[in-house]
């Protein structure tokens, strides 16, 4: 059922002013479709990607503990395509975090995708701008790196770390996925374990054979943490009109293009139409082309 927008309004101003329970509500709304006033703020956001089990949660805790030292306030969503209910996930995504994940300078929502986790991307800066203008400085986006979907998801952030572990496998599956391309920053996470140096090396002459791309490779263990400190460096001075912006924003156009066509009016029509033969798929995008609803605009 659609909010009011007074009682939007009225959700904004409470998790303006620090109610944790008002701005889950918000993001729900923002989940589910609702249009929310749009905000002036500009937020400061990290996708943080990586094929499964790799150590995102884990050295997310540790970015956590860092800034939280600082005094910024973090916000991690951690997009769960394994979860198809709100919950149960949160919990496990805690405790990989570690302590840090908890109390009043961190704010954790686990978003449960299940299989359409492309269908979560339209709502992501939506979400990123509404924890900014609530006070959120720091603002995590957790995806699994597992195919295109995710980095349609990941796109929305404005600068991207890969985190690769030491087995070839995790590094080819990043590679598959893209997310070598679209990433700013690289770590090989598990540096506690034989292989990470080989794979980090592995990765660093893979890098060099592009001309131009001067990324270098972070060799982390987010369980002992080591290399934490330089990876945050890297993180805090991260060139964001570097050359993966462009990628970022194809995708982010391509999201949002995607769910506007998919949220069409006729779409239903238009399917039928086209599985019984009487239009082709050019007559279909004309047709939606010119009768896109754009709001306002
Ligand atoms: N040896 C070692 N193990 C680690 C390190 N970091 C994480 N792990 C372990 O790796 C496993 C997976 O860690 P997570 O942090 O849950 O990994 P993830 O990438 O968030 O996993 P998904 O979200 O399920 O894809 C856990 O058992 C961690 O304890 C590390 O630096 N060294
Ligand atoms: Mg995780």
């Amino acid at each position: 059922m659609a909010l009011e927008l007074t009682k939007i309004q009225d959700l904004m101003d409470a998790a303006k002013s620090g109610d944790r329970r008002s701005l889950s509500q918000l993001l729900t709304a923002i989940q589910s479709g609702e249009k929310i006033p749009e905000t002036t703020s500009d937020p400061w956001t990290l996708g943080v990607t990586g094929p499964p089990g790799v150590g995102k949660s884990t050295l997310i805790g540790k970015l956590v503990e860092r800034w939280k030292s600082s005094g910024e306030r973090v916000a991690i969503l951690a997009i769960d395509p394994s979860s198809p209910i709100t919950g149960g996930s949160l919990l496990a995504d805690r405790i990989r975090m570690g302590g840090h994940a908890s109390g009043k300078d961190v704010f954790l929502r686990s978003i449960p995708s299940g299989k359409d986790v492309a269908g979560i991307s339209p709502f992501i800066g939506e979400m990123c701008s509404i924890l900014s203008e609530c006070g959120w400085s720091r603002i995590i986006i957790e995806t699994v790196g597992a195919g295109q979907s995710e980095i349609s998801i990941i796109a929305f952030a404005d600068r991207i770390l890969l985190i690769d572990g030491p087995d070839r496998g995790d590094i080819i599956q990043a590679e598959k996925a893209g997310l070598m391309e679209i990433s700013d920053i690289i770590a090989v996470n598990k540096s506690d374990l034989p292989g990470a140096e080989a794979a980090a090396r592995e990765i660093a002459l893979s890098l060099s054979l592009v001309e131009g791309d001067e990324r270098k490779v972070h060799l982390v263990s987010a369980i002992e943490g080591h290399g934490i400190d330089e990876l945050i460096q890297e993180i805090e001075s991260c060139n964001l009109n570097s050359g993966s912006k462009i990628l970022r924003m194809k995708q982010r156009l391509l999201s949002s293009w995607n769910s506007l066509l998919t949220e069409h009016h006729e779409i239903d029509t238009l399917l039928d139409e086209l599985c019984d033969g009487s239009i082709t798929v050019s007559d279909a995008i004309r047709h939606m082309a010119i009768t896109l609803e754009f709001g306002d605009e």
